[in-house]
């Protein structure tokens, strides 16, 4: 059978999560409109009856020497180091840069196998040409694979490609499982999600969730999780912002995060989530170190 490690990498916004989740047929990692989205090496598998492929999740490939970007491209790295391939998605949406090229010359040297993928086919993109034109002149590849990871377009295509490039192995997981987040980083991911996509500039980025107690009430059918959750920003004026006029805002996001977390798990979900700050949280290492893995 086939097995493999599979790094999905690419610029930040290329898709790279929703590509994940749609090759897994479940939602394994968080999507958003803002970039820098995905912090972690999120594993989503996907086992068929002609093997099993281990896809690792990775931060956009972005060049920034803030320390937390350092984190974030130390996890691409590790990514790329323990893959046995890697599927490179490019945004057909945008044009071709410096930071593509870079992205470029960092995969072509290390000489692992690529797939590579167009991504948001389903869009009118006038760089299309462009981008191929580009893709054939510095990697010559023998196939682009375009998709639309948003409506599961062209997935069967790259499957196919995925398994065909991958080598001979063992299956590392039992057929069931499509992800190994444990279940207090998965409600942390999605409760991020919801507030993300509430929040505009800088607020994206400058939270983070932290799952401070959990405990398992009830038995049987009647199982519950209790989690309280804080929602961490960088500033008092960012607080505010989450938490909304009369705790709107706060109240949207715990209502639209408890609703997709009933769906993820076998028992109910009961979020008590608050808002804290933490000043240059993302200056800290000892914080860093343990988030962003
Ligand atoms: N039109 C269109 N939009 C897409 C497609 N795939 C992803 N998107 C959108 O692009 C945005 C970014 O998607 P993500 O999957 O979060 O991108 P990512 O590469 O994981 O981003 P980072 O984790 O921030 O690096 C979201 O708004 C998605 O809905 C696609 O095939 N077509
Ligand atoms: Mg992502």
């Amino acid at each position: 059978m086939k097995s493999a490690f599979v790094a999905i990498i690419g610029r930040p916004s290329a898709g790279k999560s929703t590509l994940l989740n749609a090759l897994c047929g479940h939602k394994v990692s968080i999507t958003a409109s803002v970039p820098q989205t995905t912090r972690n090496k999120i594993r989503g598998i996907l086992t068929e009856a002609r093997g099993q492929m281990v896809f690792l999740d990775t931060p956009g490939y972005h060049n920034s020497e803030r320390k937390y970007n350092n984190y974030m491209m130390g996890i691409v790295s590790s990514s790329l180091e323990e893959c046995d391939l890697v599927v490179y998605v490019v945004d057909s949406t945008r044009p071709m840069g410096k930071e593509e090229q870079e992205l470029i010359d960092m995969l072509t040297a290390k000489g692992k196998s690529l797939v590579i993928v167009l991504n948001k086919c389903d869009t009118d993109s006038k760089y299309k040409q462009d981008i191929r034109g580009f893709l054939k002149v510095n990697m010559k590849p023998e196939s682009i694979i375009e998709t639309s990871a948003l409506k599961s377009e062209g997935i069967d295509t790259l499957k196919d490609a995925i398994f065909e490039t991958a080598p001979e192995g063992e299956q590392m997981y039992p057929d069931d499982f499509y992800t190994d987040q444990d279940p207090e980083f998965r409600i942390a991911e999605i409760i991020r999600e919801k507030a993300i996509s509430k929040m505009s500039q800088e607020i994206p980025h400058a939270m983070y969730v932290e799952i401070s107690d959990t405990e398992m009430k009830g038995e049987g059918e009647k199982q519950k999780l209790w989690v309280r959750a804080f929602l961490t920003v960088e500033r008092e004026s960012q607080k505010g912002m989450v938490i909304g006029k009369g705790g709107d805002q706060i109240k949207l996001i715990r209502k639209e995060a408890i609703s997709d977390l009933n769906k993820i798990f076998p028992y109910k979900i009961q979020l008590d989530l608050r808002v804290k700050v933490n000043p240059k949280w993302r200056t800290k290492d000892y914080l860093l170190k343990g988030m962003i893995k």
